[in-house]
């Protein structure tokens, strides 16, 4: 079943090269693609399906090592290859439906956070959002469709340019929106009520990983006291984070920033391109999960309950539920 294997890779493969972006989205396509690839596969006996999925997901697994919702969300689907399964057509059976559960509660869960966090938006707030985040997006568009009249302004998003997804979102709800260069948002945050934004990563002690210049952002907002809100799915929390494991912070290529043709002619310099940057608990005064919105001070406890990670009982093996 060669052209089975290829959707695995391709979808690694657009993964990598951000075709398929956003953190909820690279979760959905990788375990979309891996149910696929488990539905499919030939295999005689159980180890051999397990194995066969195992190294799909380890393809998967390899695209981009910052956004924990990938993680968390195969190893969410893998877990239901541990129950005693009778047959391969038993475990395939099972390890589908663990897959659609996942996708549609990771759907859901974005409807969910966006009626949340659309409460945090009132009448006259001007609200900025950076790159391109369905979450975030979610509360701004719920804010508009309960009827609430607000301003957006929205970041370009160097290198990648996301913030013309996020404008085309906008335009097209019909919520007025301004364009700015990301090195403006300081210039502006004096006429900003509300910072939202998503979330590729949560760690135990509430510090934010996301788009690159969101700290920088998030730092303009404290000066100003203007409020920070993260809207993120409960499966962006890093279990490991308790065991003090750091978030591995994705560097592109340096084509992404400065054109080959002018970096050619300039080999003494290095260009760093960082996807990511994190932001401090104390310049966040929110996160919306789809469990409720927690000062970003209670992160342990999404992780201990909703992620099944507590401190004191780790003992080297995966405890289950969501965690990597
Ligand atoms: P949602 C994105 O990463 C952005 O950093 C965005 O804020 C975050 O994922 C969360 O996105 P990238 O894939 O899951 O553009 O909220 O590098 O859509």
């Amino acid at each position: 079943m060669m052209w089975r294997a290829m959707t695995v890779s391709d979808t690694a493969e657009k993964i990598k090269k951000m075709e398929i972006r956003g953190a909820g989205r690279i979760a959905r396509a990788a375990v979309s693609a891996l149910q696929d690839h488990a539905d499919h596969v030939h295999a005689d006996d159980l180890p051999g399906f397990r194995s066969a999925v195992q190294l799909a997901a380890g393809v998967l697994l390899a695209t981009r090592p910052t956004a924990v919702s990938l993680p968390n969300a195969i190893h969410m689907v893998m877990n239901s290859l541990s129950i005693d399964s009778g047959s391969v057509a038993e475990a395939r059976t099972l390890f589908s439906a663990a897959c659609t559960r996942f996708i549609t509660a990771s759907e859901n869960a974005v409807d969910r956070i966006g009626a949340i966090g659309a409460r945090h938006i009132r009448d006259g707030d001007v609200v900025l959002t950076h790159c391109n985040s369905e979450t975030a997006l979610a509360c701004l568009l719920q804010a508009h469709r309960n009827g609430t009249r607000f301003e957006a302004f929205a970041t370009e998003v160097r290198p990648r340019n996301q913030g013309h997804l996020t404008i085309r979102a906008l335009h097209d709800a019909g919520i007025p929106t301004s364009f700015i260069v990301d090195s403006a948002a300081r210039y502006f945050m004096k006429e900003i009520d509300l910072v939202v934004v998503g979330a590729d990563a949560i760690t135990v002690n509430g510090a934010v990983v996301n788009k690159i210049g969101t700290s920088q952002i998030a730092l303009a907002a404290h000066e100003s006291r203007t409020s920070v809100m993260v809207a993120a799915e409960t499966y962006k929390f890093a279990p490991r984070t308790i065991l003090g494991e750091f978030i591995e912070i994705e560097e592109r290529e340096g084509s992404e920033v400065l054109p080959g043709e002018i970096a050619a002619a300039l080999p003494g310099i290095r260009v760093r391109n960082p996807a990511f940057d994190v932001t401090p608990a104390g310049y966040i005064d929110l996160i919306v999960t789809e469990e409720g919105a927690i000062p970003p001070q209670m992160a342990y406890l999404i992780i201990r309950d909703f992620l099944g990670w507590e401190i004191g009982e780790f003992s080297g093996a995966d405890p289950g539920g969501w965690g990597p």
